[in-house]
């Protein structure tokens, strides 16, 4: 657990987030500031800082496969959705703990701002 991380303290239960969905090594959590009808975020337990930090495979596949099974239960997976990752400052990343959006649930514009 990194001090001061927002969402390591989620994983540990000291903040409250609605869960959608866990795995041993991910957890998966509404957005508080949903941006689409579904927006939900899926962290490794571990602290990794962003995906540039990302070492370990296993751990960024099982982060993905709980994104597809978030999108799974929320009812988009046939519908269609998307999964981002900000990395760094030109990336839009303001909490540094790794995490991946799923966002869905309307037709999503392309490209990003
Ligand atoms: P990013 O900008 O990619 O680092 O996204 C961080 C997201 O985290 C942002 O969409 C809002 C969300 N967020 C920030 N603090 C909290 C929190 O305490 N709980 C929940 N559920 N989401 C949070």
């Amino acid at each position: 657990m990194a001090e001061g991380c927002i969402f390591c303290r989620i994983v540990a239960g000291e903040i409250p987030a609605v869960r959608v969905a866990e795995s041993e090594r991910a957890l998966a959590f509404r957005d508080l500031h949903p941006q689409a009808p579904v927006h939900v975020l899926v962290i490794p337990r571990r602290h990794v800082a962003s995906l540039a930090e990302a070492t370990d495979g296993e751990e960024l596949g099982a982060v993905l496969l709980l994104a597809q099974e978030v999108a799974r239960r929320e009812g988009i997976a046939e519908s269609g959705y998307r999964v981002v990752t900000n990395t760094g400052a030109d990336g839009g990343q303001t909490v540094h703990h790794l995490h991946l959006h799923v966002l869905g649930g309307r037709a999503l514009q392309w490209p990003p701002g």
